[in-house]
This record gives structure tokens, sequence and C-alpha cells, in this order.
């Protein structure tokens, strides 16, 4: 039942909000005090963005790769029909309100005419090398009203002088060039990804810096203040953390404020060097604002990859993802690919327009502006000032606000007719931090009160996403804990479409995998010291369950590792496939190599090289092979691991 302690206090507040229509007086109540640490004014604006997008295209597009090794020739970037605004304009019929452009991958390749290495734009057939497709992006994201930022890698896997103080001076002077260039930025983006191996101008050696200390990254830091104020800087020691997947989602309870964790054994965190397993909840009462950023690929890979085109996400998963990152005060950034003709597929933009046509059709009525609202406490009785209509006043800054001892209230939303809804939007003024860590939202029933949902950690977004539709007249939202009196800006009720949208695409099929019912286990290296059995799981068809080289009684066993498997016949091979472990990356393979045989006799290499990026994108990896082979046998060889432990593997397939 509707209490009746609260229906006396709405009357109170009710008749006292009335009489207190003397301004001065309204005026000199104070706002409520900040709690906690607070967001900069590039963070605010960082914030209202919610979605943006981020493009990857350079010569790895053209090598079908992941990650460039820095020794693909310039000449290999060229794009056939590239339409920098084809791209934006998909990007803003998905809603998504900026775009952040990868102006230098970790293959090193300069999108713009840089200064500081020949390896770029200058030097490939596009344009006859005259082109800046740096500009050309900014040029047609303005134009769309979107805003622009850029991603520069650290790790540069072509500068001969990577590893010294030379490539860190450079790479300066490349943000330099980017911030000074290209109009204000609200984005500048810092990957983790660093040191390893590279072509690094023909040594083809593998690298390893401080993570620490080589970058130098309070210089850099400062110079993005200096010359790009109002930008963002997306790294874990700076605005705006990595939530700490590459799946798209911030965890159920995330807070916007973190304090980055050492590893054991470290004595500080360093970008792409932290407990990141800490990073989607974040820090509650953390020691700097740095709310999260969820980025995820539209297709299961950063780049292009055209045996990917039937694998973009629908609609609705990209609706999905929406609240579990947007919907978790993070921001979304979507990556998108264009293939080599420098556009996007068809099956993107259809994704992306039916995305933006979905969010446009669910939030176009906000239901709460047409109840009568009641809460339990105004501020001072200043119902002008702190009353609940700034909850759907539409302004973020705007608010309801509670007296200083009461930090828990109930909202009320009561309508003539029945209303359908699944969605509660609330959002704190966050220009006075993250206060309330848990609510209640209940509707009434034939006058029972029934608890529909909780959630946690409100901040600057919360989306509640009911799995069902509620008809109810009334609604209630109840404030359960905060450590400090309310300061909510906005409440909102919304409902999403009967039926979300499907899209031509979804039904088709990835290429053929080979049925895998008459494959049989030939040989497992260190096979004596493995459970019998253990190794089937390579190929079981059940991902849940893996092959690993430890054998938890008795010991690690280290790469390379390999197994053997006879496919029952002699078959043609297209691609070979490698499924990585789901939770976790020990034994996650880092170099692989196939080889093939038909009598299991003689053998000869099909296929070798590096999952470029296993360890934040554990997707399934395709390993095309350049032309159809025939054999029966495969060996697959586990050369590294990401962790440098043992070798694991869900699943092999082969297509
Ligand atoms: C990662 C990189 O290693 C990927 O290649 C991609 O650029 C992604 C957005 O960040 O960590």
């Amino acid at each position: 039942m509707y209490t009746n302690r609260f229906i006396f206090s709405i009357a109170i507040i009710i008749g006292l909000a009335a009489c207190s229509g003397n301004t001065k007086l309204v005026e000199k109540i104070p706002e409520p005090a900040p709690y906690g640490v607070l967001p900069a004014e590039r963070q605010l604006r960082w914030q209202e963005l919610e979605s943006y997008v981020l493009v990857h295209f350079t010569p790895t597009t053209f090598e079908n790769k992941e990650w460039g090794y820095g020794d693909a020739d310039p000449s290999s970037f060229n794009p056939s029909a590239f339409d920098a605004s084809q791209i934006v304009q998909a990007a803003a019929a998905g809603g998504f309100k900026g775009l952040i452009l990868v102006a230098k991958h970790h293959d090193g390749f300069a999108l713009w005419p840089t200064k500081t290495t020949s390896y770029n734009i200058s030097k490939s057939p596009w344009k006859n090398g005259g082109g800046d497709m740096v500009k050309e992006f900014e040029t047609a994201t303005r134009k769309m009203g979107l805003q622009f930022g850029v991603y520069c890698s650290p790790w540069d896997r072509n500068f001969p002088a990577y590893g010294s103080f030379e490539y860190v001076k450079a790479f300066r002077e490349q943000l330099r060039e980017l911030y000074s260039n290209y109009g204000q930025l609200f984005i500048t983006w810092f990957d983790g990804a660093n040191g390893g191996d590279g072509y690094y101008g023909g040594a083809r050696e593998k690298r390893n810096i401080d993570r620490t200390t080589y970058y130098g990254w309070d210089t850099t830091w400062n110079m993005v203040r200096e010359l790009q104020p109002g930008a963002v800087i997306f790294n874990d020691m700076g605005d705006v953390r990595w939530v700490g997947n590459e799946e798209g989602h911030a965890a159920e309870t995330s807070w916007a404020t973190f304090t980055p964790q050492p590893l054991d054994g470290k004595t500080v965190a360093a970008p792409g060097e932290l407990k990141y397993w800490l990073s989607p909840e974040g820090t509650r009462n953390g020691e700097f604002w740095k709310p999260a950023e969820c980025d995820v690929p539209l297709r299961p890979g950063w780049f292009y990859h055209p045996e990917q085109d039937h694998r973009v996400k629908t609609p609705a998963q990209l609706f999905d993802l929406y609240f579990k990152s947007v919907g978790r005060g993070a921001a979304l950034d979507l990556g998108l690919s264009p293939d080599r003709r420098g556009l996007l597929h068809a099956n993107d933009v259809e994704s992306l327009s039916k995305f933006g046509a979905l969010l446009k059709e669910t939030f176009a009525t906000n239901l709460a502006s047409k109840a009568e609202l009641k809460v339990s406490n105004i501020r001072g009785n200043a119902a002008s000032k702190f009353g609940p209509k700034m909850l759907v006043d539409e302004d973020r800054y705007s608010y309801w606000a509670t007296d200083d001892s009461v930090s828990k209230a109930e909202i009320l939303l009561e309508w003539k007719e029945p209303v359908k809804f699944n969605i509660v939007r609330i959002r704190e003024n966050i220009k006075l931090g993250q206060r309330i860590e848990r609510i209640a939202i209940d509707v009434s029933e034939n006058g029972n009160w029934k608890e529909l949902a909780t959630a946690t950690s409100i901040g600057a977004n919360r989306l509640v996403r009911l799995p069902f539709f509620v008809t109810a007249k009334q609604l209630r939202i109840r404030i359960l804990q905060s450590p400090v009196c309310l300061a909510i800006s906005d409440l909102a009720v919304f409902k999403e479409p009967d039926q979300l949208p499907g899209v031509s695409y979804e039904m088709k099929k990835a290429p053929d995998a080979l049925d895998k019912s008459a494959w049989k286990l030939v040989s497992v290296s260190a096979e004596s010291k493995l459970p019998a059995g253990a190794a089937l799981h390579a190929f079981d068809n059940d991902p849940s369950t893996i092959w690993h080289t430890w054998n938890n009684e008795k010991e690690m066993m280290p790469p390379p590792q390999e197994i053997v498997i006879d496919m029952g016949g002699v078959q043609t091979i297209k691609a070979f496939t490698y499924l990585p472990r789901v939770g976790g990356s020990w034994g996650v393979v880092g170099q692989y190599e196939w080889q093939v045989s038909v009598d299991g006799k003689s053998w000869s290499t099909a296929a070798t090289g590096e999952f470029s990026n296993i360890k934040a994108n554990p997707i399934e990896q395709v390993v095309s092979l350049p032309a159809p082979i025939k054999c029966r046998y495969f060996r697959f060889i586990g050369k590294s691991s990401v962790e440098d432990n043992y070798i694991s593997a869900a699943e092999l397939g082969a297509l």
C-alpha cells in the first residue's frame, strides 16, 4: 500500500510549496554541497554526447588483418571509391553524435601528410599522393553536425626508432599536427596496446617498452590541455577510462569515479597496465572522475573483413548494447570499418539506419511529462527552484533536490489514463557529483505496490529497461541509498516498439563450417602429461569446454604446443578457425601455425601469423588461406600465448 506517511508529507509539501512564492526567499536557499570528485567541463560535454563512432581504415584494411605489422607497401592503400560523407551519414543515421578517426593505427601509417614519417598517405596512390584523409573526414563530420576526434596509436610497428626517445618526440609531433590542423576535437584517444614485435624499419623484432615511463605521458597530457582544452583524453590515466572489454558493456553497477590499481607486483598503474577487471564497475568514491567508454566494433573485428559481411550486429543487438553502455552512464563508441572501396558495406548502413530509427521512435515520447509528479520532500520547500518540475524540463542540470537531512525520498507519477511502458530513465545533476547508490521502481496494481526493478550507481544517466511491458496509472521511484541529499535532474518514462526491426542479412550464415563429426584426434603434444581425452575438447563443438596444456595437478606446459587432427577424408579448405576460450585469457594463442597433409606423413605450412588484438577482443579468428587447399590432416601449433603461459583452444574448425 502507498503509505499514509507519504501521502501526508506530499500534502504538506504541496501546501508549503504553494506558500513559497517569495522568489527572494527561494533564491536564498542554497544548493546542496557537491559530493566527492566532480567532472570537469570537458567531461560534462563528453557525457552529453552519449554515443559516437570510431573508424578504422588503413593499409591493414587491404591486408585483411586486425593489426598491421608495419610492413605493408603504401601502394596497397588505394580505395576505389572513398567517400567520407557516406560513412558519416551512416553514423548520423544511427544517432551517433561524434566521429573519431584512427589517424594512425599500430601499423604506423599516417592518414595525413605528416612531416614526422615518410610512412604516410602522400606515398599512396590515393589522389596521387596529394590527399589528406584526416581532413576529408573532419570536413564531412562537421558538415553533418557531428563532433570530431582522433586516435593516434602510441605503438608504431613501422617507426625504425620505436623504443627510443626519438620516437616519443616524433609521436608528440604527430599529435601536435593533429591538434593544430583539424579544428576543435572532442576527444583524443590513446590505445593501451603497446610494444611487441613489428617491422620497425626492417628490423623485424620484438621491442618491449616500460609502459610506466616510456611515453612520458604527463608531457603529452599538458600538450592536449594547451592545444585542445575542450578534448577529453581517452585513457585510463586521462579523463575517460576504457571499460575493460571490447564487447560494448559496462557493469550493471558502474561508477563514474575510478582509482586505477597497479597490477600485483607493480607500484604504479600505467596505460595498458592496470587491473582491468575493475574497470567495468569503476570505484565507488574513487579518486578521479573517470567515467567509462564502451568500445565495440559493429562487426566482430575493428577492420573490414569480407568474410564478416553477414556478422554485422543487428539493430536489436545495438539497442541492447546501448542500454548496457549509455544506459549505465558510460559512452558507446561503435567501431565502423570501411571496406576496400572506402565505403561502408550495405549491411552496415542498413543496421545503423534501423538502429537510429529505433532509438528515435523509443525516445520520442517521454510519458513522465504527461504525468502528475509528486515528491516526498523539496529542498527548503522551494518548489520553483528545487521542485519536481525540474525532473521533466529536459535540462540535465536543473534538478529536484531534497533537504540536507533527507537522503531517502520518493517520486510518484500519476496518469489520468493507464500508460504502457518498459523504460525508466533517471539522471543526477552530476555537477554535484555522483550521489545515489540505489533506487527501486514500483507500480501500483489495484492499489497494491509491486517492485518492478532496482538499479544502482545512478550518475549522469541510468536507463532501466524492463524485459516486459507494464500498463499502469501509478509509478513510484524510491531512492533507497545515498550518502547525502538528492539532486536528481531528470526522470523519464518510455516505451520501446512492440517489435524490434529485423535486417535482411540476419538469417544468412557465415561461410560454411566443416562438419566435425568424423574428426579424430591423431596426436597432441605433451600427451602423457594431459588427462586422457582432454584434447578432444578442441573440436567437440562445445565452446564452453577447452583443450589446454595445463595439467592442474602437475604443471603448465608452455608453448609451442600442437594438436594433430584427422578430418576423416580429404577436404578442400579455404580457411581455418580458432575460437579462444571464454572468460579469461590464459592459454589464448598469440602466434599460430597451421600445417596440412594429405597422407599424414608429408606436411606443409598452410598459414602462420599472429592473432592480433585477441586479448582485448577474443572473437573467433578466421584465417583465410591464399588459395583453397586439399588435405585430410591438419596440425595446429600454438607458438606463443598472450599471457606467456600455456596453450588453450575452445574450438578449432575449418571452412
Ligand atoms: C585496441 C586496438 O589494439 C585495436 O586494434 C583497436 O584499435 C581498438 C579500438 O583498440 O586496443
